[in-house]
């Protein structure tokens, strides 16, 4: 009998050096055994040192690259990362609202590491309006900070935010708390989910790794967790499994360096070494 293997669309920005956005979510889907989907929302010149040009795509071929593979099938997981502005939030807003049964992550990003902005600053707080759709939201301190106006400096605050993220409309929030505690060895990253109007809490730490290979990390981990979904793990397990996934191809990116700068995570570790 033939195989089906979950099917996984990401709505994204695309990175021409191949290590973040829409690459490295296509990537990510096939490494975890799932058929890989993209719908461009822009575009970026880029390499592993910086960014030089940014270019939105129009709404409407945004909106078209969405609805004509929703209509022809079934998709089993969203991705959501780059938006860029408020217009492309609007758009995409207005399809996935008509698809509530189709689990959505959101990375909800702002700035890459470059210091480049991946969604003006102007459209920042629209974001929000994304969140209720979604299964999780996956923010980095930074942009969990932003959207709470919290300072967070320790564990306390990183769940004050989560659960303030939750109030703002998340059904559930993954805060990567990677440089939160930088001289303890660990990785930090905090599960905040809704059930049954209860909040359920879970840190998930890991040994943290001293490289600057991590270019892509965060549109890797959320893809990932798609990945999960899509393959009916439940949130907390997916998440996990998200979480292993991204330390050993970050593990094994030194390997493989490439570029002068933040080199690409190593995608197909289990397959190529
Ligand atoms: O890693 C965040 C990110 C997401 N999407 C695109 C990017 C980047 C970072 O550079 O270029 C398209």
């Amino acid at each position: 009998m033939a195989k089906v293997f979950p099917k996984v669309l990401t709505i994204a920005g695309s990175d021409s050096s191949g290590g973040a956005g829409i690459q490295a979510d296509l990537k990510t889907f096939a490494a975890l055994k799932c058929y890989g989907m993209s719908a461009l929302t822009a575009i970026t010149a880029q390499n592993t040192q910086k960014i030089t040009e940014i270019a939105p795509l129009k709404t409407n071929l945004i909106a078209q690259q969405i609805e004509i593979v929703l209509a022809d099938i079934e998709i089993n997981a969203i991705k959501i990362g780059m938006l860029f502005h408020s217009e492309i939030i609007e758009c995409v807003f207005k399809i996935l609202k008509k698809i509530p049964a189709i689990p959505i992550v959101l990375d909800p990003l702002m700035v890459s590491s470059t210091g480049d902005r991946l969604l003006e600053s102007s459209s920042e707080k629209n974001i929000l309006k994304l969140f209720p759709l979604t299964k999780v939201v996956t923010p980095n301190l930074a942009e969990a900070s932003f959207l709470t106006q919290i300072e967070i400096d320790n564990k306390n605050s990183m769940l004050d935010a989560g659960f303030l993220l939750i109030e703002k409309g998340a059904p559930a929030v993954v805060i990567k708390g990677g440089h939160l505690s930088p001289n303890s060895g660990q990785g930090s990253d905090c599960l905040i989910e809704k059930i049954d109007e209860k909040l359920s809490v879970t840190w998930m730490e890991t040994p943290s790794i001293s490289t600057n290979n991590t270019h892509g990390s965060g549109c890797t981990f959320s893809a990932a967790i798609a990945c999960g979904l899509a393959h009916s793990l439940s949130l907390s397990e997916a998440v996990k499994m998200a979480k292993s996934y991204v330390h050993g191809a970050i593990k094994a990116a030194s390997n493989h360096k490439l570029g002068k700068g933040a080199g690409p995570l190593h995608h197909f570790y289990e397959w190529w070494t």
